[in-house]
């Protein structure tokens, strides 16, 4: 165990918490950081959505085949739950934590707390907003503000010959998550320069269907056939602001323009069979591999990047028949 964690603490590179490794260099004989089977303690979101059921299935199913021995934790959805977990598996002394941070900030207390435990915290799929990023080894997941930009980008080509004024709705994820914060900033930065595009209600659905489909009853009783788009921040959200439009007699994908984000088989099948939405931005859950090979790397004393990048792309609607097959989420 200390030699694995002087590899770890090697690889963080941080010299404060390595302080209590006075013979950082000198290997204990015998003893190889591969003998010993690491315990991996995972702070999970909640269970939200369809992302985060395939997230959490992929987080499992990557650590039993790596042989990580894994301690998993739901925290519905609140940050104060995750910091419990997190300070559970500091008392439990586990090698690695890992976590998918619920909203982006708040996190710099328990983050020390860990450090001053000297156990490496490797952030998956939400990133933070903390000043010191030695905090963390690595950061896993995609670019939100990108995704954000490529639903953006598909309105304004969408629209490109179109009059204004464009009405959106905005089904936003949960207030102060990096998903809601970023794909919300990303929209706003591709639109901001054209004039005929216009947010005319945002509000948080929390990532659910249910969710969703509340506040886009909200919206229609408020704003009715005004609204042009529906931008919802995931798929649960869209499908649920879909059967609101339905039950409403509005027709989604048709009358209102659907762009939302994740690429699910649900948000695929909505594309294929029904043509209730217009494009979905892939966000893809498959991160355990990429966790566990950075747990193991961590506790190897291997450098790790800072940011590790998920490759996405966009879907739109006439290309979902063909690719529905082929989705794994
Ligand atoms: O888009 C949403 C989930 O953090 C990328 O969380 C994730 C988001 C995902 O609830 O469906």
């Amino acid at each position: 165990m200390a030699n694995t964690r002087r590899a770890a603490c090697r690889a963080l590179g941080a010299l404060a918490m390595c302080a209590g490794f006075g013979a950082l260099t000198l290997a204990t004989p015998g003893a190889h950081a591969e003998d010993k089977q690491i315990t991996l303690g995972f702070a999970q979101v909640g269970a939200e959505s369809a992302w985060r059921t395939a997230n959490t299935e992929l987080v499992k199913s990557a650590a039993a085949d790596a042989k990580i021995k894994l301690k998993f934790s739901d925290a519905q959805q609140k940050q104060e739950n995750q910091i419990k977990a997190i300070r559970s598996y500091i008392a439990q002394k586990v090698d690695v934590i890992a976590f998918s941070p619920v909203v982006e900030s708040g996190w710099e207390p328990v983050l020390r707390e860990a450090r001053a435990a000297k156990i490496p915290v490797i952030l998956t799929d939400r990133n933070i907003d903390v000043k010191d990023t030695s905090l963390y080894v690595t950061m896993i997941g995609s670019d939100f503000l990108e995704e954000g930009r490529r639903g953006g980008k598909w309105l304004a080509d969408h629209y490109k010959d179109a009059q204004g004024p464009i009405n959106i709705a905005e089904l936003q994820g949960t207030v102060g998550s990096a998903p809601a914060n970023d794909r919300h900033a990303g929209l706003i930065e591709v639109i901001k320069s054209d004039p005929k595009f216009k947010i005319i209600a945002s509000q948080s659905g929390d990532f659910t269907l249910a969710g969703g489909k509340q506040v886009m009853e909200a919206f229609i009783k408020s704003y009715g056939n005004k609204i042009n788009v529906v931008y919802a921040h995931n798929d649960d959200m869209a499908l649920g602001a879909i059967q609101a439009m339905e039950e409403a007699g509005m027709h989604p994908g048709k009358d209102v323009v659907v762009v939302s984000f994740d690429a699910t088989k649900g948000g695929f099948q909505a594309m294929a069979a029904g043509s209730k939405m217009n494009v979905d931005v892939e966000c893809s859950p498959l991160l355990g591999p990429q966790l566990m090979s950075a747990v193991k790397d961590v506790m190897a004393g291997k450098p790790l990047p800072k940011r590790i990048l998920t490759e996405e792309t966009v879907f739109p609607m006439s290309v979902a028949a063909q690719t529905l097959p082929t989705r794994k989420y």
